[in-house]
């Protein structure tokens, strides 16, 4: 499928959003305020510094105070920025930081598109909070929807007090995704789905992933080819064909956007061209401190 087969009800998000396929000329604020996670992906590995261009790394955790202030200078920077998107360095619905930005982000800049990345595992309680809060677009992380393969990509999840690991865990987990998926969706939120390809775990299983996320209302998937890190430090990255056949898989079910960045919590400008370094004043700052 074609992002152009992307629900008419939509198209105002399509043209101004980066990360649908359809507007690179236009771009994106991650405001890095959600420090916290609700699970453990073994793949990942969060960091503060200024280098490295993945996600689950940024320079520092935003305070919300600051936040709209960041906006306002990003925007200086950057007039193309479209989409204030929270995207970590942890879960963004692990904490309340991610949908306090997201009410004031609507009540200062309310032309705007509000976009929230999240695991999913607290999607079916938060969802209408999201809604509320006026988010247009949102980002789940699914990486497999059979318990099976998702109780070795992630090691516990933490619910309600307790932590749950094994089969358990990842049950609980892919059906808190697809439920949340389906309530985002009447909600008339746009869901995109991420996906990290990790082809000895889940590359025969991307299709069915992106099978059953559109079943349930994602509108578009996203695959990420794995970063060896963490747990998985040792695992190969996917090659060229292993991610041309994961995205031949998916495309039979869903749109697919081919020009992830794999961005950092805190990055900031259009997708080929980061300006976040100047927002954070990197230059500056190097030049002020000489034992970094
Ligand atoms: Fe950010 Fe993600 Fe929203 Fe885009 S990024 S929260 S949907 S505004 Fe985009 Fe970056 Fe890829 Fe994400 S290029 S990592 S897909
Ligand atoms: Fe890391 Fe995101 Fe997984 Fe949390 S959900 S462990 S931040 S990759």
């Amino acid at each position: 499928m074609e992002t152009s087969q992307i629900s008419e009800k939509f198209s105002h998000l399509v043209m101004n959003h980066p990360c649908l396929g359809r507007a690179p000329h236009r771009g994106r604020l991650h405001l890095p305020v959600s420090p916290a996670c609700n699970i453990k992906c073994r793949f990942c590995t969060r960091s503060f510094n200024r280098r490295e261009n993945r996600p689950g790394v940024t320079r520092s955790v935003l305070p919300v105070a600051e936040a709209m202030e960041v906006v306002a200078q990003a925007i200086q920077l950057c007039p193309e920025i479209s989409v204030v998107g929270i995207a970590g360095p942890g879960d963004s619905l692990a904490t309340d930081h991610a949908l306090d930005c997201f009410r004031r982000l609507r009540e200062e800049y309310p032309d705007l598109i509000g976009c929230l990345s999240t695991n999913g595992l607290s999607l079916p309680q938060q969802a209408r909070a999201i809604a509320a809060a006026g988010v247009h677009s949102v980002t789940v992380t699914v990486n497999a929807v059979d318990p099976a393969i998702q109780a070795q990509i992630i090691d516990w999840i933490a619910l309600d007090g307790r932590r749950l690991s094994g089969a358990a865990a990842a049950a609980v987990l892919i059906d808190s995704q697809l439920t949340g998926i389906r309530l985002l969706s009447e909600l008339n939120i746009l869901v995109k789905i991420n996906c990290v390809l990790i082809p000895s775990l889940n590359g025969a299983h991307i299709g069915e992933i992106a099978r059953v996320t559109a079943a349930a209302g994602a509108a578009i998937i996203n695959i990420i080819p794995l970063i060896p890190q963490g747990d998985f430090a040792d695992w190969p990255a996917p090659d060229c064909d292993d991610l041309q056949q994961a995205r031949s898989a998916a495309e039979r079910f869903l749109p697919v956007f081919r020009h992830c960045r794999h961005c950092r919590a805190d990055a900031c400008g259009l997708l080929g061209r980061d300006v976040s370094a100047e927002l954070y004043r990197d230059v500056s700052a190097e030049n002020t401190f000489s034992h970094g």
